[in-house]
């Protein structure tokens, strides 16, 4: 077993023993590592005695229910606890639910630990106590996968399950280029500790089946791309009335962008969402060696990965000015990519 040693767990640890009522944050933007990471310190907590209580503000998307105990997640913090931690992510911007409800305070009241391998951040998370940030990691699962170890907690075979999860999320089956050969480590300890990867594909593959519906919808999102910068930028636009009617049932960012990154010469794509109060979302996802979804999604006012990130803008402008920039500053991204590679 091959563990990464954090100077910082032995301080995580007291913070722990200190405490009996830990919360577990999701951000607002849950995924298969938040949530495979939120369940496995459920177990791990539990395991110590301790009394876990797990939070994201907004519902769990369904393609994620394969998760056993994903409806222990509660869009609510309990009123009080003793220590609170944060997983897979590091900024205020997608604690939004928080801050209307106005838990936030209570919650900046708190010891608070974050763990989380995200590198770009816009508002960084500057309450917590103690934060452990590793972007060498793949996912927030692996991170845990090691702090836990390291600490000599016991990681039961659903929690390894959760890890395995975790990782696999992040990597799209470990296959994308956060997959490093420690990463295939801790796979490897986690099937010794009880998961079973056939078994969690299996299920995975189960829960993001789509309706008849959705792939008549999937039909008409691929014939209303279009190709811009040569090409080299695949973009989709999502009106208010679709997220109304289609968003329940699948999210539209997966359901095709892979497929948009399939068409030769697409170095990103960009699924736009469009929502009627005069907010837009994107989600951005980046082909091998183009690896600017982070430095777009940070000009824009988001964060996230070199080949998966996303953004929110809120502050008025029009979508279709959002639209421009976000293709404007892309299309730069995209060309300085080029220059870098001619030297
Ligand atoms: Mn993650």
């Amino acid at each position: 077993m091959s563990v990464m040693k954090y100077p910082l767990a032995e301080q995580v640890k007291s913070a722990v023993e200190a405490a009996q009522k830990i919360v577990v944050l999701q951000a607002d933007n849950p995924d298969a590592d938040s949530l495979g990471s939120a369940l496995a310190l459920e177990h791990i907590l539990g395991d110590l005695g301790k009394d876990v209580y797990l939070y994201c503000g907004v519902e769990i998307p369904t393609y994620l229910r394969y998760f056993s105990g994903w409806d222990r997640v509660l869009n609510e913090p309990p009123s009080t606890y003793d220590l609170a931690i944060i997983v897979d992510a590091s900024t205020y911007t997608l604690f939004d639910q928080l801050e209307k409800s106005g838990k936030l305070p209570v919650l900046k009241s708190k010891p608070c630990i974050i763990f989380d391998h995200h590198v770009t951040v816009e508002k960084p998370i500057d309450f917590a106590n103690m934060s452990i940030i590793d972007p060498n990691v793949a996912s927030a699962g692996e991170l845990i996968f090691h702090i836990a170890t390291g600490l000599g907690w016991k990681i039961n075979s659903e929690a390894a399950e959760h890890l395995m999860s975790s990782i696999l999320g992040d990597t799209q089956g470990l296959s994308n280029e956060l997959t490093q050969a420690s990463t295939y480590r801790v796979m490897a300890d986690l099937t010794d500790l009880g998961a079973n990867r056939p078994k969690l594909e299996e299920l995975r593959r189960e829960y993001s089946k789509m309706a008849q519906v959705i792939y008549a919808y999937k039909g008409a999102l691929l014939a209303r791309t279009e190709f811009v910068a040569n090409g080299q930028i695949a973009i989709v636009a999502i009106p208010q009335t679709e997220i109304n009617e289609y968003s329940p049932l699948y999210n539209p960012g997966p359901l095709v962008q892979s497929d948009m990154l399939q068409v030769q010469g697409v170095k990103l794509s960009i699924v736009l969402k469009n929502y009627d109060d005069g907010h837009a979302t994107a989600a951005l996802r980046a082909n091998t060696g183009s690896p600017i979804a982070g430095k777009l999604a940070e000009h824009m006012g988001g964060g996230g990965h070199a080949y998966a990130s996303g953004f929110k803008v809120s502050d008025g402008r029009s979508f279709a000015d959002i639209k421009t920039e976000t293709v404007k500053f892309a299309t730069k991204l995209i060309d300085e990519l080029a220059e870098n590679k001619k030297v």
